[in-house]
């Protein structure tokens, strides 16, 4: 298959070249910051076409139409059949998932079409390219009947150079997306969130200069207090170019070459830099200017590593009062993409008491990065690798690796992120031990200034004979990774909610622990004994329970439950109770609060308080 050929490709290129020139796929690229520049947006009303059996794509013997839907064209009076129309079929929103906006694709999982008009007109000098915010999962896009780029992966955006391909007037653009599960996929056959389809987040036009910034990277350094250490990476540039960043809040203005590579080093030094952390997410205008090309970004600066089971942020300890979140839309359902979604799930997280969040289970909308560097709240940022997938595919560990980048690439200016989590629960064999190292070592290559860890499961000893249990973390990933995660149901999918009074925790390794789960469904608003299950009282049982027992762990470093609000979910069908819904929100989808989230509450304000 095309996709895979692609993936593997990319994987080869990995391999051979370093990090600045590791391009996506021969059509798609990345920039760095594109958010923050000038863009036509092509969000709205986009014409659709559902077409399970990808007709639009391959004729009936299965082979690559060369006149298939991409051309938009319409059907009219001469001899050419054409079957479709755009321009009479009905319209999507975008940014939105296909799900929640058609009740005939609620459980849709295949092929849709969309197209767009708009007006263009190119200007001299200028590369113009098309940004997709994201495209859940796999997708090709074409300007003017003109192939633009494929991508797979359904959380990371891409931009595809469309500079040739644009004209001045009328334009069109046709995006096939199709969101089937493939067992090689990542994530693969079977996860616990509704696999949203569609265009998912925003989708413009980026006009950028002919050599412009692509990327770039300015880190503090750590030890070395003031030090801000990085480079920018100029696309299409010559050797010996200038660039220059300029901090007006530090007084720092640096020039420096390009090297033949594009990129350009930078080492800063303030006496008077205020370091981002929850209590002051202090963020500074960064303008980094080259030829005809100015960007403005807004930096924070500050570290954050392990040291011991310790997790240091300026070099100073510090607890993770977390919780975890899904990318689903507060108050409506479906893929959470704007503003209002980003403030009411980082504000309930706020109001929890919380400094951390884990956004669970892939990369979610830019917006929520922005705002959590803005709140002040810290963020553990992951890849769809969850439970099984195909460990030894190499067009699966390259498609992964990709999609790593990606993330990476998008975010790693930005200080709300102090950790990439690599993996989600997934079992313990060799070939998952080679797979997830060489993504620890993507990682680690791509940022070396951010520890890296991943959701581990847990080896539970033989009771002993006064009833107590023991778990130890003694998965062979420990050792590659800087912070370990666990995910625990203690109360849930193990025994009752007082099993964690009798369980005790071990660490093979001395390194850092977040619980990076536990929990248990409720209803909003049922109500019983704490022994009932499904009752908000049963989850505070839990909540309660829970907190006592992590208090006595000693390497624990921080929390982020499982989860901040209830998310839909295929595999939770229980009538009257689930209804498609995982119920083990602190909070339902329609905004209430369950008695757990004041358990958690009342936990972090005492972390709070004594942390002062
Ligand atoms: C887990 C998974 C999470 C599920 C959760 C649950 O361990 O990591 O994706 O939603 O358990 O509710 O079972």
């Amino acid at each position: 298959m095309h996709r895979t050929r692609a993936s593997y490709l990319v994987f080869l290129l990995a391999l051979c070249l370093p990090s600045a020139v590791f391009a996506a796929s021969d059509s798609t690229t990345l920039i760095v910051g594109a958010d923050r520049r000038a863009s036509i947006s092509l969000n709205g009303d986009w014409h659709y076409i559902v077409d399970p059996y990808n007709n639009g794509l391959y004729d009936f013997r299965m082979k690559e139409r060369t006149d298939g839907y991409f051309l938009n064209e319409k059907p009219g009076p001469t001899q050419k059949l054409v079957e479709y129309d755009f321009s009479k079929s009905p319209t999507l929103k975008v940014p939105g998932d296909w799900n929640s906006q058609s009740p005939q694709l609620y459980f849709y999982e295949g092929t849709v079409w969309y197209e767009k008009d708009f007006q263009y007109q190119p200007k001299p000098h200028t590369r113009t390219f098309l940004r997709i915010g994201a495209a859940n999962y796999i997708s090709h896009a074409w300007v003017n009947g003109n192939k633009a780029c494929d991508h797979e992966g359904g959380f990371t955006p891409f931009d595809c150079e469309v500079t040739s391909l644009v004209r001045d007037g009328n334009n069109f653009v046709v995006i096939y997306v199709n969101n089937q599960r493939t067992r090689d996929g990542a994530p693969t056959l079977n996860t616990d969130w509704w696999n949203y389809g569609g265009l998912t987040r925003e989708v413009s036009l980026i006009e950028t200069p002919e050599v412009f910034v692509d990327d770039y990277s300015l880190q503090l350094q750590r030890g070395d207090a003031g030090v801000i250490a990085g480079f920018v990476h100029m696309s299409g540039g010559r050797e010996g170019a200038q660039v220059s960043v300029r901090i007006p809040g530090l007084g720092l203005d640096q020039t420096a070459p390009t090297d033949a590579q594009g990129r350009a080093l930078f080492t800063l030094k303030s006496t008077s830099l205020v370091r981002w952390s929850p209590q002051n997410p202090k963020l500074y205008d960064v303008e980094i200017a080259a030829g005809e090309d100015r960007l403005h970004d807004e930096i924070g600066f500050r570290t954050i590593e392990a040291q011991g089971d310790n997790i240091l942020l300026n070099g100073k300890p510090v607890f993770l009062r977390g919780v975890s979140i899904h990318a689903e839309a507060p108050y409506r359902s479906g893929r959470a993409w704007s503003d209002a979604d980003a403030q009411t799930l980082l504000g309930w997280a706020k109001e929890l008491g919380a400094n951390f969040a884990r956004l669970a289970h892939y990369p979610h909308d830019e917006r929520m990065t922005r705002l959590a560097d803005r709140m002040g709240l810290m963020v553990w940022s992951e890849v769809p690798v969850y439970w099984m997938i195909e460990w030894d595919n190499p067009a699966t560990l390259a498609n992964a690796t990709n999609q790593l980048r990606e993330m990476i690439l998008r975010d790693r200016n930005k200080a709300s992120v102090v950790l990439w989590s690599v993996a989600n629960e997934t079992p313990n064999t060799p070939a998952r031990l080679t797979f997830l190292r060489s993504l620890i070592d993507t990682a680690h290559t791509l940022d070396s200034t951010r520890p890296v860890t991943a959701a581990l499961l847990v080896t539970t000893l033989p009771d002993a004979a006064d009833g107590t249990r023991t778990k130890v973390l003694d998965d062979p990933l420990g050792a590659y990774l800087d912070v370990l995660g666990c995910n625990e149901y203690i109360g849930w999918y193990e025994g009752a909610p007082d099993l964690a009074s009798r369980t005790k925790w071990q660490s093979k390794y001395n390194k850092p622990l977040i619980m990076s789960e536990f929990g248990g469904d409720a209803k909003a608003g049922l109500h019983g004994a704490p022994s009932e299950r499904w009752t908000e009282e049963y989850q505070e049982a839990i909540y309660r329970q829970q907190v006592a027992m992590l208090k006595q762990i000693p390497f624990l470093r921080g929390l982020s439950p499982w989860i901040l609000m209830d998310f839909r979910s295929p595999r939770r069908d229980l009538p009257g109770i689930q209804d498609y819904y995982n119920r083990k929100g602190l909070i339902s989808d329609q905004g209430q609060k369950k008695k757990a989230f004041f358990v958690l509450q009342e936990y972090y304000n005492s972390l709070a308080a004594s942390a002062k």
